[in-house]
């Protein structure tokens, strides 16, 4: 998403009606310990934005780490979308074609466009998210430097060896890490939110420095409440109607592939 840095330790991000109303109900969650502190909204020029604590204010170097989480990126309305109003994009087309260009079908490549569910489809498909229920979308290392190629990861062995090249294998980051997300398990555990809400492409963002870890649930923009007082387990596999989105799936992969790394 578009973030960017303001005075005062806040970061301002593109106001979404969809994410200001999940950051309402967090902060009066039990998982507000574990959500950046959300200070309502600012109007700076034409555009309103959603003010959120910086995550990385005061840590030096800061390593950081984003984490997709679910079994699907795509909310089962764009699903919809596809069948009754396709709309092929030529920039997800472009992307799709980079990456691989056998992946568009024989008519897709006529069109020289994809409908945005069959892209995000395929991006999961491709990576760990349909089968450990996340992917890494990127790490930023010390000197700032972002790598992107995490994303084709497909085993948990895969996912343990990139948790240990971004730790750099120190054992108390790990711990750390390890330790914060048993935490997040267990206010997901009492959540109401979680309870009510399908939580759709939010991130894990882990972020160390040479003495501190922790680990944040960000980007709300698809995270939307049930209806008719329907809850979700979020450990089932999704099938369309369900709306299931297999967080806790992701949750528990990474937690293993961390004890894999921490007895490496
Ligand atoms: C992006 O694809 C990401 O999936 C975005 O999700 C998604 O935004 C974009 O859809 C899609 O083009 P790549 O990462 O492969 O470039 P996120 O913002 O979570 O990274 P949404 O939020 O809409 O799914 P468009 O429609 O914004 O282009
Ligand atoms: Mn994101």
């Amino acid at each position: 998403g578009m973030y960017f840095v303001s005075k005062g330790g806040e970061v301002l991000k593109l106001y979404s009606e969809v994410e200001a109303k999940c950051l309402d109900c967090l902060m009066r969650d039990q998982l507000r310990p574990f959500v950046p502190q959300y200070n309502g909204l600012v109007t700076r020029g034409e555009h309103c934005y959603i003010r959120l604590e910086d995550l990385l204010n005061g840590l030096r170097r800061p390593v950081i780490m984003d984490c997709k989480m679910g079994v699907r990126t795509f909310q089962e309305e764009e699903l919809i979308k596809a069948r009754t109003k396709p709309n092929p994009r030529s920039d997800m087309y472009q992307k799709m074609v980079k990456a691989d260009p056998s992946a568009p079908t024989a008519e897709e490549h006529a069109h020289k466009g994809v409908n945005k569910w069959r892209y995000l489809q395929w991006r999961d498909t491709t990576s760990s998210t349909s089968t450990l229920g996340f992917r890494i979308e990127g790490i930023m290392m010390e000197d700032g430097s972002v790598q992107r190629d995490f994303r084709r990861i497909h085993t948990l062995t895969q996912v343990t060896e990139a948790l240990l090249y971004f730790t750099r294998r120190q054992l108390d980051t790990l711990n750390a890490y390890h330790s914060r997300l048993l935490d997040l398990k267990d206010a997901l555990r009492g959540s109401e939110f979680f309870r009510t809400h399908e939580v759709i492409g939010s991130s894990l963002l882990f972020v160390h420095d040479h003495n501190k870890a922790s680990v944040w649930m960000i980007d709300f923009g698809k995270t939307t409440p049930l209806p008719d007082s329907r809850e979700l387990q979020h450990v089932v596999p999704w099938v369309e109607g369900n709306r299931e989105d297999g967080y806790l799936i992701g949750l528990t992969s990474i937690l293993t592939a961390l004890s894999q790394a921490i007895s490496v």
